[in-house]
């Protein structure tokens, strides 16, 4: 069918530790290319989320087709696909990957390889992809690239000549660049199957189209009218249009195999689409593509409205995220003081944290997030279950054992910071397994960890001590035995789940003193006199008293304000109407954010 065509077009995916320069690169090649108009170029034009804009991350991978005129004379297709870099978003890559069939492999000369660059990198191997390695930033003073190349030829154990030399700021290396695309990553294999077949590897929403699935086809060719299945779901459907990424969509008359494009379905109920589904012509005979292993959540952590009147709102807001992010999950839960909200699970903690940005910026929700916490495994006498909210820990003379998920961390440093590593290794109960040193003296260290305390706020520690200087990346390993107590909180006798939590045995006094200790500062006093209570171990291991709110809340107005008397008369009123609602203690929002970022 289109066999001629796809011979010449070119799918790869940028890939790269965080800020080494994907996005910038990707500026480059959209402008030689002519693939955006001048006017409208901007600063990393792919990252078009405005959070990523605000924060100059990519969160979200983005295709676009370029053409480009090789030196043989044949304009060639390029798909790229740009990725995020950050670990939180790694599910993002390894999806980009399965879709194309090579890679830049970037690094930035003014920081050599870094653990990213090896996370990304054997990703892109397990999947089979051609490697390019490229240098980035040449033009920057602080370039030291013959170190770069050093530590690139021996990562990938080839000759310093085959590493493409570029600037993304001032665009020099692009030419050469391109043209080493069109000559080393290979074409689309040649499908002569004339049933289509597509892997979705990501897609987005919109009101009144529903799901447009993103797709690599492998066979076949998809037109508008077209009737397909997602073979997994089991749904049928019509292709209402389909298209390529300009970065904008743009409807096209037909995608063939080898394409990566847009197919709109339609579908508007949530949880039919998913990521790895193969997008099928109704009676193909052949079997579904190989998807994608589903990422497991890392850190869960509970979403509540601030007002319960949300909460239908948060539900749909949930949906509508998880439609645009599947490594989201989320199922309902009701806690006695926050009522009715979302335990919801993340695959780290800077995901954590754009999701409930996300929610509360693009769905105007004001939201009361829980401490987030990571998994056990839990063995009682009569059951063996995962637990990932601490207030369901069972009592603690139930338990016979707990396991946890563990950690392999990959750490870059320069040599200076590695005694202060060490010991925050000790801290962290890290282990060494395995040390290497690069030509320019800096130190790769292999780290095993439990990953509970990883969580507990490892990677600013070691941006921390090594001013910066540190990456890191992570794996998660199978769990072993843990050595871990639940912490529960009682303000005036209550149990207040959102503030339990699961430590290590170690630093449980120091734990609870902590939590308590902070409670008592940024809670307000009550009508009565409160007591804030740490249990563990089946006993209280730490308590303070607040003293009690004075009674009349406008007494000390001076003058006659009747109004604002009135108000604050008002306000009491509503806080006692809360307060029934909730029990008897009163805790407000903020506290419950207070108590959250103070952990992190
Ligand atoms: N000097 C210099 N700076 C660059 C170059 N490429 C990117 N940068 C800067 O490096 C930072 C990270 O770039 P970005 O493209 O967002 O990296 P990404 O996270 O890999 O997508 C930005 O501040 C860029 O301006 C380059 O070739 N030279
Ligand atoms: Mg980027």
């Amino acid at each position: 069918m289109n066999k001629n065509n796809t011979i010449h077009t070119r799918n790869f995916s940028i890939i790269a530790h965080i800020d080494h320069g994907k996005s910038t690169l990707a500026d480059r090649l959209l402008e030689r290319t002519e693939t955006i108009d001048k006017r409208k170029m901007r600063d990393q034009v792919l990252d078009r989320m405005e959070l990523e804009r605000e924060r100059g991350i990519t969160i979200k991978m983005q295709p676009v087709l370029m053409h480009h005129r090789g030196d043989d004379g044949i304009l060639y297709t390029l798909n790229l696909i740009d990725t995020p870099g950050h670990i939180d978003f790694a599910y993002e890559v390894s999806r980009a990957l399965k879709a194309v069939e090579g890679v830049l492999l970037l690094v930035d000369a003014t920081q050599g390889v870094q653990a990213q660059t090896l996370t990304t990198l054997s990703m892109a191997k397990e999947v089979g992809c051609v490697i390019i390695p490229v240098i980035t930033k040449i033009d920057s003073p602080l370039a030291r690239i013959s170190d770069a190349c050093d530590e690139i030829s021996e990562l990938l154990s080839i000759s310093e000549d085959q590493i493409i030399m570029v600037s993304g700021k001032t665009g020099e290396g692009i030419d050469i660049l391109l043209k080493k695309i069109i000559e080393r990553v290979p074409p689309p294999r040649n499908s002569s199957a004339d049933e289509a077949r597509a892997l979705v590897f990501d897609f987005s929403y919109s009101t009144h189209r529903g799901v447009s699935v993103y797709a690599r086809l492998f066979d076949g060719s998809i037109k508008k009218g077209d009737m397909l299945t997602l073979r997994g779901a089991n749904k049928q459907y019509t292709a209402l249009e389909v298209g390529i990424f300009t970065p904008d969509e743009v409807p096209v008359e037909s995608l063939n195999a080898g394409d990566i494009g847009y197919v709109v379905t339609g579908i508007k109920e949530p949880g039919v689409v998913a990521v790895g589904d193969t997008v099928a012509s109704v009676r193909g005979a052949l079997p579904p593509l190989e998807g994608f292993a589903r990422p497991n959540a890392v850190v869960w952590a509970s979403v509540y409205p601030e007002s319960q009147d949300d909460f239908t709102d948060l539900r749909r807001a949930l949906e509508r995220l998880h439609l645009a992010d599947s490594s989201l999950s989320f199922e309902e839960e009701s806690s006695g003081t926050l009522g009715r909200g979302f335990r919801c699970g993340f695959l780290g903690m800077l995901h954590l944290e754009i999701v409930i940005e996300r929610l509360h910026r693009e769905f105007s929700l004001n939201l009361i997030a829980t401490i987030p916490t990571i998994s056990y495994t839990v063995t009682t006498q009569e059951k063996r279950e995962v637990i990932y909210t601490p207030s369901r820990f069972p009592e603690f003379g139930a338990i016979v054992s707990i396991e946890e998920p563990w950690a392999r961390v990959v750490l870059i440093t320069p040599p200076e910071s590695l005694s202060l590593l060490m010991q925050l290794f000790y801290e962290y109960e890290g282990t060494v397994l395995d040390t290497k040193t690069y030509s320019d003296g800096r130190i790769e260290l292999a780290v095993e960890m439990p990953l509970r305390e990883l969580m507990r706020g490892f990677f600013d520690k070691v941006k921390n001590v090594s001013s910066g200087y540190a990456s890191l990346s992570y794996t998660i390993l199978k769990e072993r035995k843990a050595d871990v107590v639940k912490i529960e909180i009682r303000i005036a006798d209550e149990p207040i789940h959102a503030f339990a939590r699961v430590v290590s045995r170690r630093r449980v006094q120091e734990e609870a003193d902590h939590i308590v200790e902070r409670l008592y500062k940024v809670l307000p006093r009550q009508m009565f006199v409160t007591k804030i209570q740490a249990s563990a171990l089946g006993r209280i291991i730490a308590s303070r008293t607040l003293s009690a709110m004075r009674k009349d809340v406008t007494g000390y107005l001076y003058g006659g304000d009747v109004t604002r008397k009135k108000k604050l008369l008002e306000k009491q009123k509503k806080g006692k109407k809360r307060l029934a609602a909730r029990g008897k203690v009163h805790i407000p929002e903020d506290v419950f954010m207070k108590m959250v970022r103070d952990y992190e």
